[in-house]
């Protein structure tokens, strides 16, 4: 956990990137499993960076005009109070550093008097209650909250989303010390594992025992839920069930990455099930050529769009030289390599960044080429986490070995 100091810092960063008067974000609510019982609460990544609080449904609110700042709680049944105890107002407010707490009537009365007619209000709302590419429904109560900020603020409301992804790119000194727990957890569980692969049955094996090892160390459990994908599931690249048995001579593909506390680690590590046949030791050496070439060149003013281009026709050449692609094919690439090769991490696993503007020194990103053949069962990736330095890098995950066997 993070000092107040860190929250209360984020909030005057934030207040200083835009011209809006109020800023007001939601957090996440509790969302049904099933009959009476609930998914274990995720707290919104934006009102956490901004609050410190795992405190579902609750409200932040920094009036700029009048240079406050304050929480309103979720509204609340007594019964809940007796069946899960009350909320603890001054953890609340030592957590967050925020001095003033309201009670959801209360709070939402003060809004409404503080959001005058012209008051310009900063807020991050959801585009749309369903996201077809990930088949998800986005959590209800930022639709609520959506509606309701609607109703007081109009067409008054500003879109500060990019404002809190500039900010939450570049990490202090607190927050990388956290990645690089979450890292070491991460390399722990594969150095464990390895000594403990000949004993592994089954993809699900893998996935008990790397959640143990994770546990033992101090993790909050699994950043994102965990790849284990041996032989021709490897080739999906988001491949979750993890339960088919592992046979001789096949790979094994692993995305796993602990959290700790609130930050994710994120890495992939492909190993092979015996001694490697020729051609997937090929395809194996051509990954590495190219995480090799993608970590060459990230420096501080890098542009993510462009190294990844670079990366690309880089990672053509190797397709080409494996007879996957014809020289002027690069369109099939995408066939064999359908994702990019780095994204942000944090407190999402897919952080939130800019991808258009130049690098600067304490962002986090992975680095994470693959290659995947369903026609051959063959899936290589290989992952690291990264650390931009004033000077060029810093692999965070460079002591896990990236060789099959
Ligand atoms: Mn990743």
């Amino acid at each position: 956990m993070f000092s107040a100091k860190f929250y209360k810092q984020n909030r005057s960063n934030v207040s200083k990137t835009t011209d809006v008067d109020i800023i007001v974000l939601t957090a996440n609510g509790l969302v049904q499993k099933s009959a009476d019982t609930t998914f274990k609460f995720k707290q919104d990544s934006n009102f956490w960076y901004l609050t410190g609080l795992d405190l579902a449904e609750a409200t932040v609110v920094i009036n700029k005009q009048t240079n406050t700042e304050y929480l309103i709680l979720p509204p609340r049944l007594d019964h809940r109070d007796m069946w899960e105890g009350k909320i603890d107002e001054s953890e609340v407010i030592t957590n967050s550093g925020i001095k003033t707490v309201y009670a959801h009537d209360a709070g939402w009365d003060v809004l409404k008097k503080d959001i005058t007619s012209n008051a310009k209000v900063g807020t991050i709302l959801p585009a749309r209650s369903y996201e077809p590419n990930y088949g998800m429904y986005i959590n209800p109560a930022k639709l609520v909250f959506s509606k309701k900020i609607k109703r007081l603020a109009g067409k008054n409301i500003v879109d500060i989303r990019r404002n809190l992804a500039v900010l939450r790119q570049v990490k202090t000194t607190e927050e990388i010390s956290y990645i690089k727990n979450a890292v070491n957890i991460t390399a722990d569980g594969f150095f464990e594992l390895r000594k403990n692969i000949k004993n592994m049955n089954s993809e699900k094996d893998i996935n008990i025992f790397l959640t143990h090892e994770f546990a033992l160390k101090g993790a909050n459990g699994h950043a994102y839920n965990p790849i284990i994908a041996s032989g021709k599931n490897a080739a999906t690249i988001h491949y979750e069930k993890n339960d088919a048995p592992l046979s001789h001579g096949s790979l094994l593909l692993m995305d796993v990455g602990a959290q700790y506390g609130h930050y994710a680690a994120d890495i992939s590590r492909t190993w092979s099930l015996g001694l490697p046949t020729k051609r997937q030791q090929q395809v194996f050496d051509a990954v590495y050529n190219v995480r090799q070439y993608a970590l060459n060149l990230l420096k501080p003013g890098v542009i993510l769009r462009e190294y990844e281009k670079e990366v690309r026709t880089f990672m053509n050449s190797q397709l080409d030289n494996l007879g996957l692609i014809g020289k002027n094919k690069s369109e099939d690439q995408i066939k064999y390599y359908p994702h990019l090769t780095s994204h942000f991490l944090g407190i999402d696993v897919h952080d939130a960044g800019d991808y258009d503007t130049p690098l600067v020194a304490n962002t986090v990103l992975t680095v994470e080429p693959g290659i995947y053949i369903p026609q051959e069962n063959i899936g290589i990736r290989i992952e690291d986490d990264v650390l931009i330095t004033p000077s060029g890098f810093n692999n965070l995950s460079d002591s896990i070995p990236t060789h099959l066997v």
